[in-house]
């Protein structure tokens, strides 16, 4: 039987950590789903556009080579449609969303992994604005 693995993720201005995120997660099954955060859910949940489109996100996770297939999440409140739709045995999300999706444990199995030190997109745009 193979296993199906699904993440989540904005993946704006992309950088080693989410790279990490997405291999790590890739290993846990045979085949990874990547759902991709929507311009305007971004806009909602954190009050400003990431710095890379949707589109342009979408294009750079699909590209990498652990990932079977990319769609938009819409909604953090579709997770549940989302895992059910793409028949997903296990999610996967950083441990900055540790418990906080304990509640899909009747689908599937739920892992948070360690997020990677000492990188982020915020410390990245502010790198990169402070240098300009
Ligand atoms: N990540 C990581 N190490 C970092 C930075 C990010 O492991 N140094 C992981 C996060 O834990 C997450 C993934 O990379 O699992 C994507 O991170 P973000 O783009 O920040 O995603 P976020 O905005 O948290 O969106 O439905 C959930 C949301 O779509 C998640």
């Amino acid at each position: 039987m193979s296993r199906t693995v699904i993440t989540f993720g904005t993946f704006d201005v992309f950088h080693v950590g989410h790279l990490r995120v997405i291999e790590r997660a890739a290993e846990l099954g045979d085949r990874l789903v990547v759902g991709v955060s929507a311009d305007e859910l971004n806009l909602r949940k954190k009050g400003r556009e990431p710095v890379f489109s949707q589109a342009e996100r979408l294009a750079i996770v699909a590209a990498l080579k652990p990932v079977d297939a990319v769609f938009v999440e819409e909604s953090l409140e579709l997770k549940r449609h989302y895992i059910t739709e793409h028949a997903a045995d296990v999610l996967v999300m950083g441990d900055d969303w540790a418990g906080r999706f304990d509640e899909f444990e009747d689908i599937c199995e739920v892992v948070y992994l360690p997020r990677t030190p000492a990188i982020s997109t915020t410390a990245l745009i502010e790198k990169i604005s402070a240098s300009a």
